[in-house]
């Protein structure tokens, strides 16, 4: 099966703050920002191995969450749509990514009082769904995005609970195939796709990065893996420990495009 593909990929380095970036709740551990950044250069390897180029953006120490890239813009065809991010700490992330896809394409962008992150926009075709969680609200879905994208696309809310991002529970694998941790999400969002399940003991693993062929996904997630690969797809397990200490998974450190 064919997973989604790409051209290149927008990455943020990591700011020697990230030992500060914010934190689900429960989490054990404190963030090792050396390990972070190893972490980091083997995922943009890896995404290179992918076929990706990479365009990089130098980390700015004033954001220790600014490595997660994908929270700050949404990519729709050629149109990038900045986001509002939900934690304020976060708001000012835009602006350099602003100015780097600037040169690259249109860019449109959300406003307060709306709030919304890139890990709650997964698209599937011309479908945009929008996780309604503690980061995104529904100003942001129903009367911005909605009007932004235009009836080209299909916007549909998605309630979320009890983790960070609608992509923190869900990944589009490609061919109508959506991975998916049933408990965090309903899953009757996705009628019409295969919904392949990711057991409860496994959650860490429902975020995955599939992309050019590869699936990138953590390791120790031996059931899930089984059930990408019975697909036909190759996997690439990268470990992101610190990064997950800090509530993000594999998609999170970077945005795909096709330019
Ligand atoms: C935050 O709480 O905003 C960051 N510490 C983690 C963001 C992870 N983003 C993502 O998975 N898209």
């Amino acid at each position: 099966m064919r997973t989604p593909s790409g051209t290149h990929a927008l990455v943020r380095g990591v700011p020697r703050t990230f030992h500060r970036a914010l934190r689900p709740a429960e989490t054990p551990g404190s963030i090792d920002v050396g390990r972070a950044v190893e972490q980091h250069r083997s995922y943009c390897d890896a995404l290179e191995r992918l076929g990706l180029i990479l365009l990089r953006l130098e980390a700015d120490d004033r954001y220790p969450d600014c490595a997660f890239v994908e929270d700050t813009v949404v990519v729709l065809d050629q149109l990038a749509l900045l986001t509002a991010p939900g934690a304020p700490s976060r708001r000012g992330e835009t602006a350099a990514v602003e100015r780097l896809l600037g040169d690259l394409m249109p860019v449109r962008a959300i406003q307060a009082p709306a709030t919304l992150d890139g890990g709650d926009v997964l698209v599937i075709g011309d479908t945009v769904f929008v996780g309604l969680s503690t980061r995104t609200n529904l100003a942001a879905t129903t009367q911005q995005l909605a009007t932004i994208t235009g009836p080209a696309w299909r916007v549909v809310p998605v309630p979320v609970h009890g983790v960070l991002h609608l992509k923190s529970a869900c990944t589009y694998l490609g061919d109508d195939v959506v991975l998916c941790l049933r408990n965090r999400i309903d899953a009757s969002a996705f009628g019409g796709l295969r919904v392949i399940e990711v057991p409860a003991e496994e959650a860490h693993a429902a975020n995955c990065l599939a992309v050019n062929g590869g699936v990138l996904m953590p390791p120790s997630a031996h059931r899930t893996r089984a059930r990408i690969e019975r697909l036909g797809l190759e996997t690439i397990e990268l470990e992101m420990s610190e990064f997950a200490r800090a509530g993000g998974g594999l998609t999170c450190c970077s945005v795909i495009l096709r330019l």
